[in-house]
């Protein structure tokens, strides 16, 4: 018997909510939320209820959520409320990574889904937008450490449209937005041509390209597609309102004091990113999760709108220009 002819070799299928299965048959808008945010990202139990504000977000803009995560060693598309309430409040959750799905699975394990295992899982689903905080990247040291999160290989192979705040500001951003170029990973900044810093409006850095609706994103997502490769991600970073970013001279003051911390400690891999953003919600006195919990907002709530005019520009004859085009 042929290798090929094993019954192992059967894709592997992600359990889906019967919403999302109904919402992607019909061609409905669906946006992925991920859940490394929720369950390693933010305090209990406060992560609960953002999880499920989330969620309504995308409802209000009349798309379906798809939060995704693995449990007992089954991957989900879509959870339903105990489900969610197991990610957020069980200190036993593990951080999964795409590299982690694998193991996870055999061994039946449960896990939250960073970035990576996410846009994966997403995009095998059929899921096209997908909404997130921070992306991960190059941290700061990396002549030493190495530590590049595996968001960015991934996002490189992957043809997924995912709307964040930039990449966190505890990494090295100019470093990472050279790696996005490396990698073919297209960078939009949406209504600033300045790359956003996550808890900052702005990092300083410059964008190529600029667009100021969803249509106009809908659009690249198209133009991309009748390219018809190489298949990578699309980022739409999306900067959190000035009036809610953290203030810049706190950011940088507190950011030094933890990077010094992570560095004594001997803090190293998947424990550093939620080391860094603990070690700053702390000492701004929460300052620093209000203004993440404003960029995430901000960002699934354009994630919905997106993915709503992905869903009317996906049928649309090719070349016929979606109305909010500047
Ligand atoms: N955005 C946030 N908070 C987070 C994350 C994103 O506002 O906690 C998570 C994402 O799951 C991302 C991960 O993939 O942090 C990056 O972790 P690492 O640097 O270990 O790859
Ligand atoms: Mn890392």
């Amino acid at each position: 018997m042929s290798p090929n002819a094993s019954p192992r070799t059967q894709p592997y299928a992600p359990a889906l909510s019967a919403e999302v299965r109904d919402a992607l048959a019909a061609h409905h808008p669906v946006v992925a939320l991920e859940s490394t945010i929720i369950a390693h990202g933010l305090p209990r139990p406060r992560n609960l209820r953002v999880a499920e504000e989330l969620e309504e977000l995308v409802r209000a803009a009349d798309a379906v959520p798809a939060t995704i995560a693995v449990l007992d060693g089954q991957a989900h598309i879509g959870l339903d409320k105990s489900q969610l309430e197991r990610v957020a409040g069980d200190p036993a959750i593990r951080k999964l990574g795409h590299r982690d799905l694998a193991p996870a699975l055999a061994a039946g394990a449960s896990g939250a889904t960073t970035v990576s295992a996410t846009a994966f899982l997403a995009s095998r689903a059929g899921l096209r937008v997908f909404a997130t905080g921070g992306l991960g990247g190059v941290h700061r040291g990396w002549t030493e450490t190495q530590d590049e999160s595996a968001d960015l290989r991934l996002l490189a192979r992957t043809g997924i449209t995912v709307v964040c705040a930039g990449v966190k500001s505890v990494l090295d951003v100019p470093a990472t937005l050279q790696r996005l170029e490396t990698l073919g990973v297209g960078v939009l900044g949406y209504g600033t041509d300045l790359f956003p810093g996550f808890y900052l409006s702005s990092s300083g850095e410059p964008v190529d390209w600029t667009v100021d609706t969803p249509e106009e994103v809908a659009e690249v997502m198209r133009a991309a597609e009748t390219l018809g490769g190489p298949t990578a991600a699309l980022i739409v970073a999306n900067p959190v309102p000035r009036a809610d970013q953290l203030d810049p001279a706190l950011h940088d003051r507190v950011l030094a004091e933890a990077l010094d911390a992570c560095r004594e400690r001997g803090i190293t891999g998947q424990a550093v990113t939620p080391f860094l953003l603990d070690h700053l919600m702390r000492r701004t006195d929460g300052a620093s999760l209000e203004a993440n919990l404003a960029a995430v907002r901000g960002n699934v709530s354009l994630a919905a709108r997106i993915a709503v005019a992905w869903a009317a520009a996906r049928d649309r004859p090719a070349g016929q220009a979606a109305a909010g085009r500047r």
